[in-house]
């Protein structure tokens, strides 16, 4: 592995849009490699251990309702940095604070569909990679360009 894995959802908001091409797009643009890719619908319990941590707050119901309604894409990106730069080319939670240029800033009004998750740190990347994907589904793998886009020191 080069540098850190991180998990993203495209959200069902950003499937039901036709917005996945556009956001795997921007992410595969910075030079991030995608180590893992399937189309998943959500169940209730897989979306309580992903959202564990807003389990008391207010807007969980309408989150769990919102993260099952529909199948989402979920990535597991590696790279150097990735959790930050993808949460740089996420953009803030809510839409109304992400500058243009950012997928929410670009694609999003509202803070209950903002279009993306990305994971927010070291441990969360390491555990929510792990409720999507399997070892056996990440795939290690070399690109001709890797040289063009990290410098070998
Ligand atoms: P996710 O987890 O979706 O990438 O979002 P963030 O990491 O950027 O933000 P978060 O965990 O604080 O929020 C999770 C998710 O809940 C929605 N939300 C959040 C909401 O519907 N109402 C709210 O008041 C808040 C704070 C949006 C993202």
């Amino acid at each position: 592995m080069s540098g850190q894995r991180t998990l993203v959802l495209v959200k069902p908001d950003g499937v039901q849009r036709g917005l996945v091409g556009e956001v795997v797009g921007r992410l595969e643009a910075t030079g991030l490699k995608i180590v893992g890719m399937r189309l998943v619908k959500i169940s209730r319990e897989l979306a309580g251990k992903h959202y564990a941590e807003h389990a008391q707050k207010p807007f969980y119901r309408g989150l769990v309702d919102f993260i099952t309604s529909g199948p989402v894409v979920a990535l597991c990106i590696e790279g150097p940095n990735a959790i930050q730069i993808v949460r740089k080319v996420m953009g803030p939670t809510n839409p109304v604070d992400a500058p243009p240029g950012t997928i929410r800033g670009d694609f999003a009004i509202d803070l209950g569909r903002n279009i993306i998750h990305g994971s927010a740190n070291q441990a969360d990347a390491d555990r929510e990679v792990g409720l999507f994907f399997t070892p056996a589904d990440l795939i290690e793998y070399g690109r001709v360009t890797d040289p063009w886009i990290v410098e070998t020191r």
